[in-house]
């Protein structure tokens, strides 16, 4: 095939995926349509570098064009050679000059965001006030999530839960390799270190743009972490602060209380074969090493089953009977004994029945 044409195949084929993909952004996700202090602080900076570079661009294009159309060799000028500009101080200066301006524009707001996000004093300070300044301990698992409200001793897995309009503040860290805690619409991403390093910031979680986004953000892992990387998903639940102060008590004083008869057969068999990694009482006093699964204190509740699965039963029995087949490494594979089709759809009663809501 003639050069010319293959590439002009994919020129076209790229603008198409281009233009496809420009119409990727949901409000639940995207990083473009920002939906809090931290994104859009993001955001403006994102559309200021942008414009700044394709100023340049169109600049030293136009330039380009004009220089190559004006100084062109003509016919019957072949020996003509035009004035040299080499050494030129004043161009010299010119060039030097506009790109250090450029920097300048570029740098002020950036550093000054830079130290804005990077602002946790408030969650440091001694006496707090733990009624307006919720902290969060965020710990990455392979392949999943752990939020912990150390001022209220309640622990969630998968979903986070938090109160919009207001500064949260989160402590990260991840329990076995690197991970990084990543909410498109909202902000981020930061890393979760291992051991002593760990990373604090904050984020904002603006109320109206939640509720264009159904109340429910997407976050994910971005940090490259293992074969089930891409399925490191969690969910951002922000809710009004009362709503959230009204959820923060019911989980400080969830038990489960089980009564269908299906379900009890459930908590028997979790009891003997689930139970020293899962913990189902948000209040879990276990230390963190003890804490090797998700807390299941609030499973009736969540929007996703290991974090992916849509959330109802027929994907529950699908998790119990093979987790390896929907997260390939994950670390409950082949902990517990074959499950028989009853004991899965006991223990499916069991598990739908532990919620807060
Ligand atoms: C060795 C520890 C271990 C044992 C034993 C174990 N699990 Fe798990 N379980 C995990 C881990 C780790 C995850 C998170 C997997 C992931 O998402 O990568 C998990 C995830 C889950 C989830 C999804 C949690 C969520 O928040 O969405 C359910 C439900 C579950 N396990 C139920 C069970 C049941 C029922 C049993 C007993 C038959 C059991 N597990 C035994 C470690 C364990
Ligand atoms: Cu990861």
């Amino acid at each position: 095939m003639k050069k010319w044409l293959l590439n002009w195949r994919l020129f076209s084929l790229f603008s198409v995926m281009a233009l496809v993909l420009a119409g990727c952004g949901e409000p639940f996700i995207s990083a473009l349509q920002p939906a809090g202090e931290v994104a859009d602080m993001q955001y403006s900076l994102m559309l200021l570098s942008t414009a700044i570079m394709v100023l340049v661009i169109l600049v030293v294009t136009i330039i380009f064009v004009y220089v190559v159309i004006r100084f062109r060799q003509r016919k019957g000028e072949e020996n003509k050679i035009p004035k040299q500009v080499e050494g030129s101080h004043k161009l010299e200066i010119i060039w030097t000059v506009i790109p250090i301006i450029l920097l300048i524009i570029l740098a002020v707001p950036t550093v000054k965001a830079t130290f804005e996000l990077a602002d946790v004093k408030p969650m440091n300070k001694e006496n707090r006030d733990k009624e307006k300044t919720l902290v969060v301990n965020v710990r990455a698992n392979l392949y999943w999530w752990e939020f912990e409200y150390p001022d209220y001793g309640v622990i969630t897995s998968q979903d986070l839960v938090v109160p919009t309009d207001e500064r949260v503040y989160f402590n990260l860290k991840a329990s076995d390799v690197k991970h990084s805690f990543w909410i498109p619409a909202v902000g981020g991403k930061m890393d979760t270190n291992v051991e002593e390093s760990k990373n604090q910031f904050w984020l904002e979680f603006d109320q109206e743009d939640a509720e264009k986004a159904g109340g429910i953000f997407y976050g994910k892992c971005a940090e490259l972490c293992g074969p089930s990387h891409a399925l490191m998903d969690f969910k951002v639940k922000a809710v009004p602060r009362d709503e959230f102060n009204q959820w923060i008590e019911k989980m400080k004083n969830a038990k489960p209380v089980v009564t269908d008869p299906v379900a009890k057969e459930g908590e028997a068999i979790f009891n003997k074969s689930c139970i020293g990694c899962h913990a189902v009482t948000p209040v879990d006093n276990r230390p963190e090493q003890a804490r090797t699964a998700p807390n299941l204190g609030n499973f009736g509740d969540r929007e996703r089953i290991a974090g992916i699965l849509e959330h109802n039963e027929e994907n529950l029995k699908k998790w119990l009977k093979d987790p390896e087949s929907i997260k390939p490494g994950n670390t409950m594979t082949n902990t517990y004994g074959k499950l028989t089709d009853e004991q899965i759809d006991a223990l499916t009663k069991y598990l739908m029945s532990l919620k807060v809501e």
